[in-house]
């Protein structure tokens, strides 16, 4: 979102950067251009070009729908090398031309812009998309850049790490690397608008009125209160959402209504579809607790390395939020500490990364996967991700309530619980501000303490002993669970939570917190298939198979490991109606009923989760 972009440019810091400089570069130059595109639509750019510099110069790419601007001096303005933040000024220092652009439709560039479109130019003879624009952005600067070497770089986070993905797609031959840092891969599956089928409510609504209610600019959704909290609940059925405030005229909210499965739209749409292996170096970033695209570098990585004959495929995983790399010293995430400046560390690779590729600096030797550990608060290496040497425990749920890694042994045992779509459990602690609104909590709370719902009796835990030694869990965590319900459609929501020891005198304010290590939702209707939903039959067993993401976390000695479970994650998933209904987004009122929901931990139905244990 816009705040990530505009941060990266102009926040002068006032800490100083960690790593030591060559400073060979101090200032750069303001420049403007409009770029024509091979279908004669142009392209606002933004140039800072290097002042004084002694060698030619590689340029380092950016594009963006969030204004490319960055500073509003006028052209042949002369900036500090410091104005550029940390992050930016870091590289910098070594010289670059930084090169931000407005892709087409958006801000101060022509043409016409619907969110994330997919790549079409290598199927339909002719066609532009945002690969053909980056290839002819890279012409144009080569062409006229005064002191460029020839090479270009490719980065942004997010709207933007999507663009350095698909703009390496059939890249100019100039292109020489590039980072994808928070791209979206899937906006059915995960991402931004939908969790494995479930619509992410609050997000999806506001997000698609930002972008597109107006072209020119970014706009704010004008909510008359708040605490959203009651404003999503009386909105009722998504229908109203046309009906009363978007009158169709926001597109990709209509897609959402035209589309509720995974059918041709959102297969195609997604860059597994369309992007197969890294053409160019791609160094793939995310954030174990990234609020918007957590599934997106997670899921290129893993499906670019099946084909990644040059060893081109790379992977950093941090506990950051959404973009957190990029912004200060990432040494903790709301309570949660991380024991070192973790984005200070991942600037200085995504330094060595372009330095490397585009001026031959440094020996050229990146590992695999760089994957921070959470608990042990380290940074790990690895040759491949997930790695090699874990054994898979399954950590059950258990009678009265109890985890353990022992398999329930009673034939019978469950836990029911009532969810009532008009008493939704809150995803965050109220006041539930504006996704980007002033005050908004937005960023931190996928580490939020959930014990603000651990005692509702529409959430159910699950608790493990106290651990006697330390547990270190890295790679893929899959939850199994058996379920039934007596409505005909459900959703789950199931949390790995490390529980902190409950008293601890040196920090009284984390004893016995929750820290959700990893959590995720399911849309039960789509169980067998994303594209064909079935209902479920009221009262009958059945599993539900839910990827809870990538983790590498320390659940240290004295901790314990909890499973939680609950229907309603509100407003950021929608109300499952809970009544089956063939597109949730055009379901009545009374379509929302309470359902009795069953969890199932014994013999024959066992509810669990698979982890990783990493022998060490
Ligand atoms: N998470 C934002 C987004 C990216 C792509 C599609 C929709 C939303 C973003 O921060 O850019």
């Amino acid at each position: 979102m816009k705040q990530i972009f505009i941060s990266l440019v102009f926040t002068c810091l006032l800490l100083n950067v960690c790593i030591a400089q060559a400073d060979s570069i101090a200032s750069y130059k303001k420049t403007s251009a409009m770029i024509p595109m091979r279908d004669g639509i142009k392209l606002h750019t933004v140039i800072f070009s290097p002042v004084d510099a002694k060698h030619n110069l590689p340029v380092l790419l950016q594009r963006t729908p969030y204004g490319a601007n960055g500073s509003d001096a006028p052209d042949d303005t002369t900036f500090n090398v410091q104005a550029f933040g940390t992050s930016l000024g870091m590289m910098l220092r070594e010289g670059y031309f930084l090169v931000f652009q407005d892709i087409r439709g958006k801000y101060k560039s022509e043409g016409e812009m619907e969110i994330h479109q997919p790549l079409i130019h290598s199927t339909i003879k002719g066609a532009v998309d945002e690969s053909t624009d980056t290839w002819d952005t890279v012409d144009w600067l080569l062409k006229n850049l005064k002191g460029n070497s020839g090479k270009g770089g490719l980065f942004g986070i997010s709207y933007g790490g999507w663009l350095a993905l698909v703009g390496a797609v059939d890249p100019h031959p100039a292109l020489k690397a590039s980072s994808e840092q928070a791209c979206m891969a899937d906006l059915f599956l995960g991402d931004d608008f939908h969790h494995n089928g479930a619509f992410r409510l609050s997000y999806g609504m506001e997000y698609s009125y930002e972008i597109e209610f107006d072209k020119t600019t970014d706009s704010d959704f004008p909510f008359p209160q708040y605490d959203l909290y009651d404003w999503y609940l009386k909105l009722g059925s998504l229908k109203n959402v046309n009906d009363k405030y978007f009158h169709n005229k926001i597109p990709t909210w209509n897609n959402f209504v035209k589309h509720p499965n995974y059918d041709e739209f959102w297969q195609k749409n997604s860059p597994l579809h369309y992007v197969s292996h890294a053409q160019i170096p791609q160094l793939h970033v995310g954030g174990y607790y990234d609020q918007e695209d957590l599934n997106g570098p997670q899921l290129m990585y893993r499906h670019m390395e099946k084909k990644d004959r040059d060893n081109y495929n790379h992977i950093v995983l941090g506990p950051w939020n959404h973009g957190q790399w990029a912004r200060g010293k990432g040494d903790s995430l709301g309570k949660i500490s991380f024991g070192s400046s973790t984005s200070y560390w991942f600037q200085a690779l995504q330094k060595k990364w372009f330095d490397f590729w585009l001026k031959g600096i440094g020996d050229g030797n990146f590992e695999e996967a760089y994957c921070f550990q959470t608990g042990s608060n380290q940074w790990k290496t690895y040759q491949s991700w997930p790695p090699k040497g874990t054994v898979i425990r399954k950590l059950y749920a258990g009678p009265g309530n109890t985890a353990s890694f022992n398999k329930p042994t009673a034939s019978t045992g469950s836990v029911s619980y009532i969810s009532d779509p008009a008493k939704p459990v809150p995803y965050r602690t109220q006041p539930i501000e504006a996704t980007y609104g002033p005050g908004s909590r937005w960023k931190p709370w996928q580490v939020e303490d959930q014990r603000f719902v651990y005692s509702r009796p529409d959430v159910i835990s699950f608790s493990m002993n106290k651990l006697s030694e330390d547990l270190t869990v890295t790679g893929k965590i899959t939850a199994h669970l058996f379920a039934s319900t007596s409505g005909s459609d459900a959703d789950w929501i199931v949390k790995l939570i490390d529980v902190y020891p409950d008293f601890d005198s040196t920090s009284l304010t984390m004893s016995g917190y929750q820290l959700p290590v990893t959590m995720e939702v399911f849309r039960g209707r789509f169980r067998k298939s994303f594209s064909n939903p079935t209902p479920l039959t009221p009262g009958k067993p059945e599993e539900f198979v839910i990827d809870l993401h990538d983790i590498n976390h320390t659940f240290k000695k004295g901790h314990h490991m909890m499973i939680q479970i609950q229907s309603t994650w509100f407003p950021v998933i929608d109300r499952n109606p809970q009544k089956y209904v063939p597109n949730i987004f055009e379901a009545k009122e009374t379509d929302f009923i309470k359902a009795t929901q069953t969890i199932y931990c014994n013999s024959q139905y066992s509810t669990y989760i698979d982890l990783p244990v990493m022998k060490e």
